[in-house]
């Protein structure tokens, strides 16, 4: 179990509307203020989609570069892409997205049910996503909606080799309708079979934010939050931001004394090349 636990924030998602959801981040002055805040609270890893001008998600390429470009520039977080998008997304523009050149991107292993639509991941589509991260020295995060899904890793990593940085992280996103429950049985399922040497994360959507939370903290794993996946903080409570989200996360890995990891712990677990313009290299010592 590592001592401090790493949090990743997932501010804005493909799903949920500006419109319905006023304190979504969806310009990239408002993901930067958000990426900024985060960081303050304990977040050490940004979870990314975009949206375009009409606050729709989008995976223009000109615009993720500009995201990376700005977040890299403001903030010292490890700026992972989604390479999921929305389930309308075509493979081809998933696989773009790795052109934005991040830190690191989401590789999901697996098709599910997603609500009443379906996030289609095909066995051929996810080797291909991580073959190409591996060639441009981009760390994946496994994304696993159900247990299935670990089967596939396993599968991956036999046949294929492994991620670049060689360190296997997944992150379990619990209580989609379609995949896994947010419970701890479920969660104690995917952890025994995670690859040997892995870590993870857990994240649980909507009422299951925060059991997923505790018994990931207990289960000696790490914590995504965010509105990508949780918009109501408390009964009757709207999120009021997403760095509400990342300091009640850092408040309870501190009460579990499992403090929120420093972003150059994060950096060195993960196994990131830094891409960073030198002087921030040199400002935190990496
Ligand atoms: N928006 C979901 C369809 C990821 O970012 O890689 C996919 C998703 C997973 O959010
Ligand atoms: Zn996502």
């Amino acid at each position: 179990m590592t001592a401090r636990t790493l949090i990743t924030v997932a501010p804005t998602g493909a799903e949920s509307a500006k419109a319905d959801v006023p304190a979504l981040p969806v310009t990239l002055a408002e993901l930067v203020d958000t990426a900024r805040a985060c960081a303050t609270a304990g977040a050490s890893v940004i979870h990314v989609h975009i949206r375009d001008d009409a606050t729709q998600p989008t995976l223009d390429l000109g615009r993720l570069r500009a995201t990376v470009a700005a977040l890299r520039a403001e903030t010292d977080l490890v700026v992972q892409l989604s390479s999921g998008g929305a389930v309308t997304d075509p493979e081809a523009d998933r696989l773009a997205v790795l052109d934005a050149e991040p830190d690191a991107a989401s590789c999901t292993m697996g098709t599910v049910n997603f609500g009443t639509d379906v996030f289609l991941n095909r066995w051929d589509f996810v080797v291909e996503l991580h073959n190409r991260m591996r060639e441009r020295e981009i760390v994946p995060e496994y994304e696993i909606f159900d247990l299935g899904h670990l089967a596939a890793l396993h599968r991956l990593l036999d046949r294929h080799g492994p991620p670049y940085g060689g360190h296997v992280h997944c992150d379990l996103v619990m209580g989609v309708p379609g995949g896994m429950p947010g419970t701890v049985q479920a969660l104690t399922a995917a952890v025994q079979m995670l690859p040997a040497g892995a870590t993870f994360s857990a994240t649980g959507v909507g009422r299951a934010t925060v059991p997923v939370l505790l018994a990931a903290l207990s289960a000696g794993g790490h914590l995504r939050v965010g509105m990508e996946d949780t918009l109501t903080f408390a009964p009757g409570q709207p999120v009021r931001d997403n760095a509400q989200l990342v300091h009640r996360a850092a408040s309870i890995a501190e009460l579990a004394l499992r403090p929120a990891m420093p972003v150059a712990e994060a950096r060195a677990l993960l196994g990131i090349r830094d891409r960073r313009p030198a002087p921030a290299q040199a400002a935190t010592g990496a």
